[in-house]
């Protein structure tokens, strides 16, 4: 029973392993960066462009940092009525063959929940993004000191 547990989860891992090798290769990830934030904040926003530059239609499902609780892919939206913002959840981004995706200020971003420590201007904060084909590239996202505008 556990060696048939252990050996199913090693060929799902080496299945994830080879997905990653291919898709890293065309996928692009640029402009990652967090805004700095005051000291004692529930959440920080995360930015970035994802180029699909293979064949087929890609989908981002979520991120993992160790720096923080969790994340979640967020859109803020804007109410017709009364102008105020809100951040919606959304459960995934698909991105189409040769498109690009910007997450930006006023739109999508990663909302990092929790962090653990104050991330300062030109710190690191290194984020997995996590594909809907099993594949978690490793990105560098960059602490800049920027107005946050939502
Ligand atoms: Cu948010």
């Amino acid at each position: 029973m556990t060696i048939l547990a252990v050996g199913l989860l090693l060929s799902i891992s080496l299945l994830a392993g080879g997905l990653s090798g291919c898709s890293q290769e065309v996928l692009i990830i640029s402009d990652a960066w967090v805004p700095e934030a005051p000291p004692r904040v529930y959440a920080l926003a995360g930015y970035m462009t994802i180029e699909n530059g293979s064949g087929e239609a890609t989908t981002l499902v979520g991120a993992t940092g160790a720096q923080f609780d969790r994340i979640e892919i967020h859109q803020t939206v804007y109410e017709k009525d009364t102008g105020l913002a809100r951040m919606v959840p959304e459960e995934q981004i698909s991105i189409a063959p040769g498109e690009s995706f910007i997450f930006e200020p006023g739109g999508y971003h990663l909302m990092l929940i929790n962090p653990k420590k104050v991330l300062k201007d030109g710190e690191v904060v290194p984020l997995s993004l996590i594909f809907a084909d099993g594949s978690r590239p490793s990105v560098e996202f960059e602490v800049r000191r920027e107005r946050l505008r939502l």
